[in-house]
């Protein structure tokens, strides 16, 4: 009761700094194969470049997303049940957790965690305000790392973990069997998985979505470069680099790359990185499953698959996994 009354605090903030920022480009330009971390993709540029690249037409995921959580809401909530602790990695503005939650009943406490600092804040007041019984509990950090947890005032009868627009995508196997572990852990004994995941396609569909006509995704791509170079003081040249998205049937992701267009170098933090032309940088993978591919992985990690929700066309799903 009492934080409505003062001003809105993040409850934690593990933000990932400059020190670690910049370790984390060092680490991935590197490398032979040069990469860097997808997560650095939303400062409040990209975090804008990704609410309009959800907007297009050839983007379906968060539109189908949303079609196969309306149609299916009712049941949805009655699996989840009342009074629940629901916890998000990587909310972002948080619009899909409030559709879930205008159908809930009496949700107990809500702990948002995101990378984006400034956002996280701006949206704990919305809901602070639209939902005046919600106890909301910022946590700002890299959900990729281990953080502590804030605890309710409240008791819950369970913690459901809500991770929507197949954010699991970004993982590679292994971090992603890691990543379901630790939700597992999260939850406990009876939590539960509400859990969005893009499933295989044609890839020509696929390839339009991360090649979309008004060039957004391929801006997004380049922001990551403008954020190191302002952040971390390094010399991209933006204009030396193209995006180039495709899928990878064998490992079945598509994969973001930026290309050197020139032979060049970059200097970070001192240390001049050469690049040829036609090199690439890694900058994203975005997995896609079966979902008795997506099964076998919960499995592992300790999830059962109760439910899972399709469109007509199976281009998308939303599960839900408990802990039983
Ligand atoms: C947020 C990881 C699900 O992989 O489709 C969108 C990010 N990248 N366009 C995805 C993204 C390029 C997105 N995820």
């Amino acid at each position: 009761m009492q934080d409505k009354n003062t001003d809105r605090a993040i409850s934690y903030d593990f933000k990932p700094g400059f020190e670690r920022f910049l370790a984390e480009v060092l680490i991935g330009l590197r490398k032979s194969q040069k990469e860097l971390p997808s997560k650095y993709f939303y400062d409040e540029r990209g975090s804008q470049l990704f609410e309009r690249i959800c907007e297009l037409k050839e983007y379906y995921i968060t539109r189908i997303e949303a079609s196969v959580m309306q149609a299916n809401i009712e049941e949805i909530v009655e699996l989840i049940g009342s009074q629940v602790l629901v916890i998000e990695h990587g909310c972002g503005n948080c619009e899909k957790v409030r559709f879930l939650m205008d159908h809930l009943q009496d949700p107990v406490a809500f702990i948002p965690i995101d990378i984006s600092k400034e956002q996280l804040l701006q949206v704990a007041r919305e809901l602070d305000s639209i939902y005046p019984q919600l106890q909301v509990l910022p946590v700002c950090a890299d959900y990729t790392s281990s953080f502590e947890l804030p605890i309710p005032k409240q008791e819950s009868r369970c913690t459901v973990v809500y991770f929507p627009g197949s954010t699991i995508s970004n993982f590679d196997p292994i971090p992603a069997k890691h990543f379901l572990e630790h939700v597992a852990n999260l939850c406990g004994s009876n939590g539960a998985l509400l859990i969005g995941v893009d499933l295989k396609k044609d890839p020509a569909v696929l390839h339009n979505a991360y090649n979309d006509s008004e060039g957004l995704t391929a801006a997004f791509n380049l922001n990551l470069l403008e954020r190191i170079n302002r952040e971390l003081g390094c010399d991209f040249q933006l204009d030396a680099f193209e995006h180039y998205a495709f899928y990878n049937p064998r490992e079945s992701r598509v994969e973001m790359h930026l290309i050197s267009q020139k032979d060049q170098a970059v200097h970070v933090n001192g240390e001049a990185i050469s690049l040829t032309k036609g090199e690439s940088i890694w900058t994203e993978s975005s997995y896609k499953y079966n979902i008795d591919e997506f099964e076998r992985m919960a499995a592992v990690a300790g999830f059962r698959v109760e439910r899972v929700w399709v469109d007509e066309r199976r281009w998308f799903s939303v599960q839900y996994l408990t802990t039983r």
